[in-house]
């Protein structure tokens, strides 16, 4: 039996010293599998006599239960080692405070929430919102809005052109958002109702110009539009705008070729301290340029200006954004500085509403 008993102890020193489930089992295969050293001595039984294999029968039988529990004891006994040492190796403090997640350090450019400030605004008083392409072709920037042919003001745009294309006309990028009014006229029946924020293009760059900027014109068409309902419309934007109760506003005459008359409107303010504030004060703040449409342009829009009148308005968003927000200097909207957007930026859940407040 010193054969058994010397087997016994190889495999149980074996099996304590398997250092996890993989060696293990390797173990077990030796003892236990196919080819196995307890198998093996098992096979010996078929060719014993009778006597020998009542003998024998039990003690191989015997070792191979007992290697068995052996086995299975030691692989809980791993397994929950192991366990343990995952515990431990994958303990978490649950108690740190967390990182903000990436929609919480984002932040939204205040032209962006500009924008949305007055999609809000106008949506409400009845507005739709429409866009348009920024590369426009000479027709819809220029020709459609009533500038004739070697017109100066075609100049004072300082238009960005393309290289001409295989039919020679030269595309360029638009210098107003008007192209759109034009798009919009020849697609819709009036009443149209519609406002265009969106970029626009002049080879102009100083201290208060840069050659891409933002702009937001809107058009009323209908069969008696008239200039008292456009002072209405900008009154009652500019407050909302502003969040002030009250605006008192100055139309002076001027020129635009898609208007007649043209005017440009100044908003009351005050200058006396650090930045301008709107609804009081004794200054003036020109702030943006309408008037009626031109019957040219009606007519160029698909529409009969026998049949139809409207009234139409056009103004710098980054200018009205540097106002309301006190930004002291329009190049730094460009910059793509960090530290800039992180401080004059508004937080992505922020939605300007009319309800909750446009800019709290
Ligand atoms: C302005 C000032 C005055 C304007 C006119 C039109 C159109 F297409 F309807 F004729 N769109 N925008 C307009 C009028 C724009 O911007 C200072």
């Amino acid at each position: 039996m010193t054969d058994l008993a010397h087997l016994s102890t190889t495999l149980e020193q074996a099996i304590a010293g398997a250092k996890d489930e993989a060696a293990l089992d390797t173990v077990r295969v030796s003892a236990l599998g196919k080819k196995g050293s307890v198998s093996a001595l098992l096979a010996t039984l078929g060719a014993m006599t009778p006597d020998e294999r009542k003998e024998r029968g039990p003690a191989i039988n015997g070792l191979k239960t007992h290697i068995a529990t052996l086995i299975e004891t030691r692989r809980t006994a791993l397994r929950a080692e192991a366990l343990e040492q995952r515990l431990v190796a994958e303990k978490l403090d649950v108690t740190l405070p967390l990182r903000p997640a990436p929609a919480a350090m984002g932040r939204i450019h205040p032209v962006s929430q500009v924008i949305d400030e007055i999609a809000a605004i106008f949506s409400d008083m009845g507005f739709s919102i429409a866009e348009g392409p920024d590369i426009e072709t000479d027709y819809y920037n220029f020709t459609a809005l009533n500038f004739p042919e070697g017109h100066p003001a075609r100049e004072m745009h300082d238009t960005f052109f393309f290289n001409p294309g295989p039919d020679g006309a030269r595309k360029l990028l638009r210098t107003h958002t008007s192209p759109v009014q034009i798009r919009t006229m020849e697609k819709t029946e009036p009443p149209i109702r519609v406002v265009m924020p969106g970029r626009t293009y002049r080879n102009d760059s100083d201290q208060t110009h840069t050659p891409m900027f933002h702009q937001v014109e809107g058009l009323v068409i209908d069969k008696s539009s008239h200039i008292g309902q456009l002072r209405w419309v900008l009154e009652e934007f500019l407050k909302a705008f502003f969040e002030v109760e009250s605006v008192t506003l100055r139309f002076r005459p001027s020129f635009f070729p898609f208007t007649e008359p043209s005017m440009e409107v100044d908003v009351q303010c005050d200058r006396s301290g650090n930045e301008v504030r709107i609804g009081q004060g004794e200054d003036w703040l020109e702030i943006l340029g309408c008037g009626m449409v031109h019957p040219n342009v009606i007519r160029a829009g698909g529409l009969d200006p026998e049949i139809y009148q409207g009234f139409a308005w056009g103004m710098g968003i980054d200018r009205i954004a540097m106002l309301k927000y006190g930004m002291p200097d329009l190049r730094a909207f460009f910059d793509a500085d960090k530290r800039w957007i992180d401080h004059y930026g508004f937080r992505p859940f922020d939605l300007p509403t009319l309800f909750g407040g446009l800019s709290s």
